[in-house]
């Protein structure tokens, strides 16, 4: 007979079902930096949900917006229909994200705010007559969410080698991960930027003539807290520039304050074509996602696409009332609290914080930008990911909610964390770490 509200029925993404299944670690409420688990034992946040929490939880003037945008407009259709908040929402984005790209397409998760970023590329090159331009590069070590898209130019492997043949005409930069020059880096690292000349050899390969766009995180998440190279996107956006290649920087982790500023594109001082986000546009509080453009590929869009319809490209729930509204109150929280300069001040404890735990036992790197941190710590042999893993269980034990990347701590704190925040996250990790064998 079935069973009614019994664990089986939720197959729960990227998760050790059957390891959760045997002793959930299971919230029922949020509040600011903390999480209440079902047993009423206070966990704090360290990853501000999966990166996306960025003015920490329930925050009243959010759940105040969704509740009356509900009350008056639940839906409205987003194809060949409009309402004003999606129109005000992407007015509000396009404010505070670099100077020209000042044009919104909205999605409903990161993900699809990939695939609607490499779709829009490859359309682009077609309005303008340059239709041999479709292949697409991805990075090693990338993570662009998981759709079709984004696990081919992503390079996680196991994202990928499950799934079939992915899409064609797909080739990869190599990563910037290099521990034996680079490690224990604060911020940028000094080595590596001439690793975005591996680009120049994909195009002598394939001619940029048939080479559409680039796609990268400026800060690697999902592999661990990977900061680029000093001088790595800037030299990475001149061959671009040089190839008549877009660039893409997939910015749903570090879009919204992450670095201390709206966008990792601001921080660094360079300008992609195509930004993709997600996450924090709605403090995580309702699925969003955008893919933001230059004025140069709307443009190019409106007045080159041969039909009345410029793009056949849209979801359901793109610019949904209810998620614009959270979008348009997370955004008044965060220019009303000076957030993302306040997490730009946090930034600089977080980095004294974390390096501290350099000689803990285990520890074989430590890397930070922003209000990111990751702890690397050795994997045991023969089993990549079982000590992280288990880190991860012994932290939920003692009251932390902790996101690990293979055998990487990976920490992304709310940006409303107070320095006594920091410190009590990082007396749990190392108190961990003395645990683990
Ligand atoms: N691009 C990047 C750079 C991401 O980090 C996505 C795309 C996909 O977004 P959606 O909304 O479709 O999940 C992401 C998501 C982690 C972790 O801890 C990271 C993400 C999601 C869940 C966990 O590494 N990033």
């Amino acid at each position: 007979m079935k069973r009614l509200n019994d664990l089986e029925s939720y197959w729960m993404p990227f998760t050790a079902n059957r390891d959760f299944k045997k002793d959930p670690r299971m919230v029922v409420s949020a509040n600011g930096m903390y999480y209440k688990s079902d047993a009423g034992k206070d966990i704090m946040d360290s990853a501000a949900g999966l990166w996306c929490v960025n003015a920490g939880h329930n925050r009243p003037e959010i759940t105040a917006a969704i509740s009356e945008q509900a009350s008056v407009l639940d839906f409205a259709p987003s194809f060949q229909y409009g309402h004003p908040k999606a129109f005000e929402l992407a007015s509000r984005v396009a404010e505070i994200f670099p100077k020209g790209l000042d044009h919104v397409f909205f999605t409903n998760s990161g993900s699809e705010a990939v695939d609607s970023a490499l779709k829009i590329a490859l359309a682009y090159h077609r309005a303008r007559g340059k239709g041999t331009k479709t292949r697409l590069i991805g990075r090693e070590r990338g993570y662009h969410g998981v759709g079709f898209g984004g696990i081919s130019v992503g390079g996680m492997p196991r994202n990928r080698q499950y799934f079939g043949s992915l899409l064609t005409g797909v080739d990869h930069i190599a990563h910037t991960h290099l521990p034996e020059k680079n490690s224990f880096s604060k911020g940028s690292p000094e080595h590596g930027d001439y690793l975005a000349d591996t680009l120049e050899n994909i195009v002598s390969l394939h001619d940029a003539s048939n080479i559409a766009a680039v796609i990268v995180e400026p800060v690697a998440g999902s592999t661990g807290v990977l900061p680029p190279p000093k001088n790595y996107l800037k030299r990475l956006r001149e061959i671009c520039t040089k190839h008549d290649i877009l660039l893409i920087f997939d910015e749903v982790i570090t879009g919204f304050g992450r670095l201390g500023t709206a966008t990792a594109s601001e921080f660094f001082g360079v300008t992609p074509d195509i930004i993709s986000c997600a996450k924090a546009i709605t403090n995580g509080i309702i699925p969003m996602g955008a893919a933001v453009v230059s004025t140069k590929i709307y443009e190019t869009m409106m007045d080159e696409a041969d039909m009345p319809i410029e793009l056949f490209h849209g979801y359901t729930y793109s610019g949904h009332p209810i998620a614009s509204a959270a979008g348009l109150a997370s955004l008044d929280i965060y220019r009303d609290e000076d957030l993302f300069n306040k997490g730009a001040k946090t930034a600089k404890y977080l980095e004294n914080i974390v390096h501290q735990l350099k000689n803990d036992k285990n520890v074989i790197d430590i890397r930070n930008l922003g209000m990111v941190a990751a702890i690397e710590i050795a994997p045991r042999p023969g089993a990549v990911g079982a000590r992280g893993y288990e880190a991860m269980k012994k932290a939920w034990h003692k009251g932390l909610m902790l996101r690990v990347t293979g055998d990487s701590l990976a920490f992304s704190p709310p940006l409303i964390a107070e320095n006594h925040d920091i410190d009590k996250i990082f007396e749990i990790v190392q108190s961990v770490l003395k645990e683990l064998d």
